[in-house]
């Protein structure tokens, strides 16, 4: 494919930001790095300014760092094969629009066709990738395509220059403290250990706070404004605005704005521990080379909690601190009712394998290197179809 490839990625704002953050993240390096014309539709601007503030929520059509934004406002309208692209992605199964669909069909030369998949460490995902699926109706054939962790799937999103970046970033402590300073994170905190916090409602914030605040070393955490705020109230004893700090024992909260992607990944950089959650995040935390915690998505009859055992299988099957802790902390512990000493125990055992856990971090994101990124893998194959 040369570099006029023109591709469509169609991508429906379920919940959160993950679904917007990742094609959005798909999008920027398909065009920066690929040359790819990319037009991105998405039904949700708000949620899209939120991570990336150039973006008009008003404006139907606009293009932000090289890629054209549609506002997917509906199901109705009429295309052309003229407007369809070379490749169209539809993210998470989501419906395209059917008069989309007939203009692909009408295409002399059928556009690739991609349903890009959630991640999961799951073994069932090595069949799945790739495979194809008729359309019931229509001459064209959708492709499954799964990121994942193994050489047998997509693998991971990661822009080209990012672990260079980091590496300077986080070798830097200059530049390290005036990105904390400007989030409003004073000396003090920065002498802590800081622990970012993003997570669902369900996770046991209050507990690990009481851990923490208990404990006995300085724990400065920062928690995006909107994230946990039932428990960051409770220990704030006031509104959790971005800006709101208060210190208790040992512990220092602090809610943080919800910054922009290049700078989340820099609070992840400059974090000495990370909590993240859903897709994308659980994914920079990797890149970010830091131990980090994951909250999985909650789906119904805990299925979350067997792709949580899958990932933990892969990445830790021999660090029992961090299995640990990532099952409690996702309800998936030996019992939902754990007793302070037992966050305690946790914490300090994690802390206690801090070195096990930055070796692995590494070891990992060589394994993760070896399988190539995303973006590129998704490429050369919707190359191999046309
Ligand atoms: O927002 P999420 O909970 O999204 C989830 C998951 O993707 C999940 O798999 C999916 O099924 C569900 O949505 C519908 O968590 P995630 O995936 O980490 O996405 C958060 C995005 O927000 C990510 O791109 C990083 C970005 N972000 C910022 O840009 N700035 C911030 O300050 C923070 C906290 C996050």
């Amino acid at each position: 494919m040369s570099t006029s490839t023109t591709l469509a990625i169609f991508c429906k704002v379920v919940d959160n930001y993950g679904d917007i953050g990742i094609c959005w993240r798909l999008a920027r390096q398909l065009v920066r790095e690929h040359g790819v014309q990319v037009t991105l539709w998405v039904d949700d601007l708000h949620s899209f300014a939120r991570i990336c503030p150039g973006v008009d929520a008003a404006a139907a059509s606009q293009r932000t760092e090289g890629v054209v934004v549609r506002h997917w406002a509906g199901q109705e309208g009429t295309f052309a094969p003229a407007d369809v692209a070379d490749v169209v992605i539809e993210f998470f199964a989501v419906d395209i629009p059917p008069g989309y669909v007939e203009a692909m069909a009408q295409c002399e030369r059928k556009p690739v066709w991609l349903n890009l998949e959630g991640l999961s460490a799951e073994e069932w995902v090595e069949g799945c990738h790739t495979l194809p699926s008729m359309h019931p109706r229509l001459p064209l054939t959708k492709h499954f395509y799964f990121p994942g962790f193994t050489d047998k799937t997509g693998g991971l999103l990661r822009e080209r220059d990012l672990l260079d970046a980091r590496t300077r970033f986080q070798a830097d402590p200059a530049a390290v403290s005036a990105f904390l300073s400007g989030l409003g994170i004073t000396a003090t905190e920065q002498a802590a250990r800081k622990v970012s916090l993003f997570c669902y409602r369900h996770a046991p914030v209050s507990a690990l706070f009481e851990c923490w605040r208990a404990g006995a070393a300085e724990v400065a955490c920062f928690v995006p404004e909107g994230v946990a705020s039932g428990s960051v109230e409770a220990f704030l004893g006031g509104a959790a605005k971005a800006g709101a700090v208060a210190t208790r024992g040992a512990l220092t909260v602090r809610v943080l704005p919800f910054v922009p992607q290049p700078d989340y990944d820099r609070l992840l950089w400059a974090c000495d521990v990370n909590f993240v959650r859903g897709e994308d995040s659980f994914v920079r935390a990797q890149w970010a080379a830091r131990p980090f915690v994951w909250h999985i998505y909650p789906q119904d009859d805990n299925l979350h909690h067997k792709k949580l055992r899958a990932f933990l299988q892969r990445y830790c099957p021999d660090i029992a601190s961090l299995a640990d802790l990532s099952l409690w902390w996702n309800g998936a512990g030996v019992n939902d009712n754990m007793e302070e000493e037992g966050w305690a125990e946790l914490w300090t055992a994690f802390q206690r394998d801090r070195d096990v856990l930055l070796s692995r971090a590494r070891d990992w994101e060589n394994r993760m290197l070896e399988i190539g990124d995303l973006a590129e893998n998704l490429l050369r194959f919707a190359r191999s179809l046309r």
